[in-house]
């Protein structure tokens, strides 16, 4: 091949330069479905595969046992420029099945057509039973050191860098369900430690419906759909799931949080997570101590509002999915902190009265404070959803040395659970040899075969003790570092099938729930019991749940009763006296805004300020989403493009409004063809004119310039808190993500309860 002339050299590295620097100025908008964007025709020039997106990679190549390949990531995936079938032959036509003539029948002998078509019926498996509907993430934890007088884990030694992947979930839906339904949430993360998989599967609620693992069929069945219409789908508002929690108590703390806006998160970035059972953690000198893990979020716990939330399910099912994809290509990695609160490991194995044991209980951070013990930030999106998120498969019983269980009948019954399930769900045991499970550390188990058994095993004794494989392999010694189980007294005891009396109070800690929020997250709590029982058909259920909430308090019982027109009963026993603790609301701080997304209405006709703005708003971590009448570039040589349209756009995509125009209706506001175009007689859009009461009513701030008053004014939104009014782009912004630091506009809405 000829050099390249120098000339030429310089021009394309000051045209690769010019590039970079635009895109560092302007960086582009996440979501875009490749990492080329696709061109018109049909290309026909042979050429390898795309490489995945810079913020896409695949789980590290290590071997089906644990050791390094040294294989690009990219080897992995599809090779080559040409189809082929699966045995690598080059294939000339893949439209056309092989026929005895242009319209005689098909022949057997098209092994193309019987191959493409054979794994095509094969292409899915068993959905989880529970958590089916998921997101996962790549990322790295890195430990502070902190955890050394109590745990020995190595990937918690200070600086410590470990990769991780984490799946997030919703509980009760199938794998298509909608994100932002009234669910807990599952957080669970997998350590590739040195010493092994550490997997850590929590939820973002710290206490679960059930003390006892032999009751998780029956909680799931009654949250599930009605087995007779299958329906409903991804929801608790049904009878079989009030019917149940309202005859089992010991769910009600759960129930509480679920009632929460808790339970219908703003991002999996902004949800604290839980390891809700208590572990024993072993330090160097073998002292053990109790604990529960705790996530923090870098961002703050925020959440929708409920309306925002049934909208939200409608108009981006993936809301959550793609929140997290989208932050993690923007750059503004999410990040937690891992925090563990730590208890002295006594023979009861109580603190402060509270049974450690009881994973319907917790420990308030005000008793016993939550110490960082190291960071997780989440750095690159899964490269082929199902290959990652969906094979991943979490066991609790997959513990490094410095960690080790409890004797808390759920996390008992989970001991068996997570294991079991993945011989149906991913056909066979071999499933900690898929990718994403494999660990990356030297794995010699001497289990053998097996359906899809990728390893390649040496030697002739895969039995101990043996001498024809030289003893191989050894057990491992003290020194090793081996996962030795903590020598635990067992109290004198008889066999029962019988819960300790100490799990016994079932509303104790929802009142202490309850009397730690705010008064506008008590609305939200009176308003989701009132909707969830209201949904309800039968009217002994709901009688029986407002007896529930007599007990847990009476205010909440009385508000509850009102709107479902019946009744407030009274408690059956004397509510006990509780401490608040302020740890558990989420009003009244502020937070970090990164990845936050704002909607800016314009006008083509009227740009001033929109770019200043935007890039703005990009310098500080967010994202800017335009939004005109029509899509395509605004105003010619503008350089501005529209990321929504007036039609594509719901104002539940944005955290904040900010109005750059008034823009009068445009040529599709045409109420036979949208109903969100309503009545377009007004002076300017009706689409906008929603969109500004919409985020009014979910007190969001809006904030307007110049040319935008008219929107807010036409909107009926002029003044009140959180709407920002001022000449100056920059002021208007700078006072919104103040306002967006709180989240939202707490006090647009005055609570009535207090
Ligand atoms: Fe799970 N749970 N669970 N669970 N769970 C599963 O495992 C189960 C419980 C949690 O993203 C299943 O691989 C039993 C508590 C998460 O892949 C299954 C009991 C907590 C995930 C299972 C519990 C969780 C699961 C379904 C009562 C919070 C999703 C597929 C003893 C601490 C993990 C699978 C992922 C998934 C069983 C209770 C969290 C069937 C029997 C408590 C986050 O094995």
């Amino acid at each position: 091949m000829a050099p390249k002339k120098p000339g030429r050299l310089v021009k394309a590295a000051l045209e690769k330069a010019a590039e970079k620097v635009t895109e560092l100025v302007n960086p582009p908008i996440p979501g875009a479905p490749n990492s080329e964007p696709p061109q018109l025709e049909e290309p026909v020039e042979p050429r390898g595969p795309l490489t995945p997106k810079p913020d896409q990679t695949g789980p590290e190549t290590v071997s089906p046992t644990g050791a390094p390949t040294g294989a690009p990531k990219l080897a992995k995936g599809q090779q080559g420029e040409h189809l082929t079938t699966s045995a690598g032959a080059r294939l000339y036509d893949t439209d056309h099945s092989l026929k005895a003539g242009e319209r005689g029948p098909t022949l057997l002998q098209d092994h193309h057509l019987r191959e493409k078509v054979m794994h095509f019926d094969h292409e899915r498996i068993p959905e989880r039973v529970v958590h089916a509907r998921g997101s996962g993430a790549h990322g790295v934890f890195v430990g502070y050191g902190t955890a050394a007088n109590v745990c020995k884990a190595a990937f918690l030694d200070d600086g410590v860098e470990t990769p991780v992947f984490v799946r997030f979930s919703t509980v009760l839906g199938s794998r298509g369900s909608a994100d932002t339904v009234r669910d807990t949430r599952g957080f669970a993360t997998k350590f590739y430690t040195r010493e092994g998989n550490f997997d850590l599967v929590g939820n973002n609620i710290p206490v679960f419906f059930i003390q006892d693992g032999i009751k998780f069929p029956d909680i799931i069945h009654a949250g599930k759909p009605h087995p007779d219409r299958e329906i409903p789908q991804a929801q608790s508002a049904h009878d079989t799931f009030w019917d149940f929690v309202s005859t089992h108590t010991e769910a009600t703390h759960h129930v509480m949080w679920n009632m929460s806006d808790r339970a219908i998160p703003r991002s999996y970035r902004t949800m604290e997570g839980f390891g809700v059972h208590t572990f024993r953690l072993v330090n160097e000198a073998g002292e053990t101590a109790l604990a529960k893990f705790h996530w923090k979020p870098k961002l703050g716990v925020h959440s929708l509002v409920w309306e925002e939330a049934q909208m939200i399910s409608g108009a981006d099912p993936d809301f959550h999915r793609r929140d997290l994809a989208d932050a993690i290509e923007s750059g503004a990695y999410p990040q937690w902190e891992l925090a563990v609160q730590v208890f002295p490991d006594t023979p009861r194995q109580t603190f402060e009265g509270i049974d450690l044991l009881d994973p319907t209980k917790i420990v308030p951070e005000e008793l016993a404070p939550v110490q960082p013990v190291g960071m997780l930030t989440l750095n690159r999106n899964p490269m082929n959803f199902f290959a990652e998120t969906e094979q991943v498969a979490f066991h609790l019983g997959n513990l490094v040395p410095g960690i080790d269980v409890t004797d808390d009948p759920l996390f008992q019954a989970r001991l068996f659970s997570y294991l079991d399930t993945q011989l149906t769900r991913l056909a066979g045991p071999n499933f900690n040899q898929i990718p994403v499970n494999r660990p990356h550390a030297p794995v010699n188990d001497m289990f053998r075969d097996g359906f899809h058994q990728h390893a390649v095993h040496a030697g002739v004794a895969p039995y101990k003790p043996n001498t024809l494989d030289a003893g191989n392999p050894f057990e491992a010694r003290a020194e090793d570092r081996p996962l030795v189980e903590v020598a635990q007294p067992l109290p004198k005891a008889v066999k029962v099938r019988q819960a300790p009396t100490s799990f016994a109070d079932h509303f104790t800690q929802p009142r202490l729930f309850w009397q730690s929020l705010s008064p506008v997250e008590k609305e939200h709590v009176v308003r989701a019991f009132t909707f969830e029982l209201g949904k309800c058909y039968e009217q002994a259920v709901k009688e029986r749940e407002l007896l529930v909430l007599a007990n847990v308090d009476s205010v909440l019982c009385a508000q509850v009763a009102q709107g479902l027109g019946l009744p407030a009963p009274t408690a059956t026993g004397r509510p006990k006296k509780v401490m608040p603790s302020p740890a558990l609301s989420q009003v009244g701080r502020t937070w970090p805004t990164d990845g936050r997304m704002i909607g800016i209405v314009v006008d083509p006709g009227d740009l001033d300020g929109v770019r200043t703005v935007r890039e703005a708003i990009l310098a500080d971590d967010m994202v800017p989403l335009l939004i005109a009448p029509t899509g395509g570039p605004l105003d010619g040589d503008s350089g501005l493009v529209a990321q929504r349209t007036f039609l594509t756009a719901r104002s539940v995509e944005f955290d904040a409004l900010l109005l750059a125009g008034s823009p009068p209706p445009g040529a599709d506001a045409v109420p036979s063809r949208d109903a969100k175009a309503g009545a377009a007689d007004g002076a300017v859009d009706p689409r906008v004119v929603l969109m500004v009461q919409e985020c009014f009513r979910h007190a969001k701030a809006v904030g307007a310039w110049r040319g935008g008053r008219a929107a807010l004014e036409a909107a009926g939104c002029g003044t009140g808190p959180g709407i920002v009014l001022d000449d100056d782009p920059s002021s208007v912004l700078k006072k919104m993500t103040e306002l967006l630091g709180a989240h939202r506009v707490w006090e647009r809405f005055p609570a009535k309860v207090s």
